[in-house]
């Protein structure tokens, strides 16, 4: 793979986790908000950034491969040039459980900073449930854009010592929670002397299927060996000993840090671990993409469907409003003729013999007093009649509108998110098959 491409494809996978992010994040427009106009809870957003848990023996490297990783690619000219953003050393040197993150400004984080900044490491000292974690957690916020360095998250752990009782925390309880639940890759660095009780652990640690998938190992600083029959030797044994263990196939591969190099004989697939990772990362944003595509089907379904059963409440109202129109019509037809009638009645009182015909005949009173009630309460019932309907017939109306229009933007909104996610899938696709394409040359 020629590495212009390589890194030309790498770019379209960062710009694409970018994309997936601001299709979620997008404020009111973003689909995080749509889910909860449409009234529906979505699946936690996914993250950008892989989780890569490094592993292994004490002073094997894990470290320094941070600070390799994160720093520019080895250049012959200059052949110590490195980045130190992690403490190295030839004695058990990590005694914390460090998360190395990408940040516009370089900063470290103390252990209660972390929590802040990455809420979901409550989980894990709940899980782990050891109260000393709490203490030995940091977090390094690196201004790096090397390699796949924007979209990682490493782990780096203390090495592993024949007891865990000497370690400051729960170092194995830890693990176990990083590499079954947090981590989306797992490194287990190997040194030349791997003792059995190292390997037992991570054969335990990689047991289930997802684990077997997650993990490689690196047999690291293989610059030190001597010759190629020592090398040699190494590979085997290692390999040995790890099939001793495991039942399942798995990936040794011989690194040391070119920077740290005291000779470059040896074959070095550190290069192959960086693919690694960024086939992982590649992976992750297909994820995503898959992701928010099903969100965006499941968030149009629930619109879609909530409009289905305003247009039948639509159709159904329209029914009634025509039924109430003619009630109104009725009441008001009422209203009219009880006012023309009163009318016409008041004018044929004979008015100047008003007195006398009040106090002559109580009956004749009453009568009247009557078909002016009647007329008032007929007159009166219209106009309620009136008011009932009008305000029946406007009130649902206006807050079906609005919740009407609502879904109308939200099917809107999400229907041009379908087209970004479309346009992504189609550059995943082209830029797979230009890789694919150079792969075959
Ligand atoms: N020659 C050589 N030295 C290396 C290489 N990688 C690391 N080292 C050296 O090995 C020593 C241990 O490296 P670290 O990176 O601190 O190892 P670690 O696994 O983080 O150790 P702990 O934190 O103690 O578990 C340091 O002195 C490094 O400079 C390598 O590839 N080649
Ligand atoms: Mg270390």
């Amino acid at each position: 793979m020629r590495p212009e491409l390589d890194s030309f494809s790498l770019q379209n996978t960062q710009n694409l986790l970018k994309s997936v992010q601001d299709c979620y994040d997008n404020g009111n427009n973003g689909v995080a908000q749509i889910a909860k106009i449409i009234g529906k809870r979505t699946r936690p957003r996914p993250t950008e950034k892989i989780h890569v848990l490094l592993l292994g023996d004490s002073s094997s490297g894990k470290s320094s491969f941070v600070n390799y990783y994160c720093s520019k690619p080895y250049d012959s000219a200059n052949p110590k040039d490195m980045d130190h953003i992690l403490e190295t050393g030839v004695r058990s040197t990590t005694q914390t459980l460090t998360f190395i993150e990408s940040a516009p400004c370089r900063e470290t984080l103390n252990a209660a900073s972390s929590l802040q900044h990455c809420p979901g490491l409550h989980t894990m000292v709940n899980a782990v449930d050891d109260p000393r974690l709490e203490r030995y957690i940091s977090t390094e916020l690196v201004v790096s854009t090397e390699r796949s360095f924007p979209n990682i998250v490493f782990a780096d752990t203390p090495g592993l010592l024949l007891s865990n009782a000497e370690q400051p925390f729960d170092v194995h309880r830890t693990l176990k929670y990083l590499a079954e639940e947090w981590s989306d890759l797992i490194l287990c660095f190997l040194s030349f002397d791997t003792n059995s009780h190292t390997i037992d652990l991570i054969s335990n640690l990689c047991r289930s299927s997802a684990g077997q998938r997650k993990t490689h190992f690196l047999l690291n600083r293989t610059d030190q060996v001597h010759d190629d029959f020592d090398h040699i030797s190494l590979v085997v044994q290692t390999t040995q000993n790890l099939a001793s263990v495991l039942d399942h196939r798995f990936n040794v591969y011989t690194t040391f840090v070119p920077q740290l190099a005291t000779n470059h004989r040896t074959h070095n697939a550190i290069s192959v671990v960086e693919r690694v990772i960024d086939r992982t990362v590649r992976e992750h944003s297909q994820r995503c993409l898959s992701q928010l595509e099903a969100d965006i089907d499941r968030l149009t379904d629930a619109a879609d469907a909530e409009l289905g059963v305003h247009a039948v409440g639509e159709r159904r109202r329209a029914a009634w409003a025509r039924v109430r129109g003619v009630v109104l019509l009725v009441g008001v037809l009422v209203v009219a003729l009880g006012v023309f009638l009163a009318a016409v009645h008041l004018k044929t009182l004979p008015i100047g013999a008003l007195p006398g015909w009040a106090a002559g005949g109580v009956g004749r009173v009453l009568g009247l007093s009557r078909s002016i009630q009647i007329y008032t309460a007929a007159g009166v019932t219209g106009l309620l009649g009136l008011a009932v309907g009008v305000s029946c017939l406007a009130a649902p109306a206006v807050a079906s509108k609005v919740r009407l229009s609502r879904l109308d933007w939200a099917v809107e909104s999400l229907s041009e998110h379908q087209a970004t996610t479309e346009s992504l899938r189609r550059g995943l696709v082209s830029d797979g098959l230009g890789v694919a394409v150079d792969q075959g040359q």
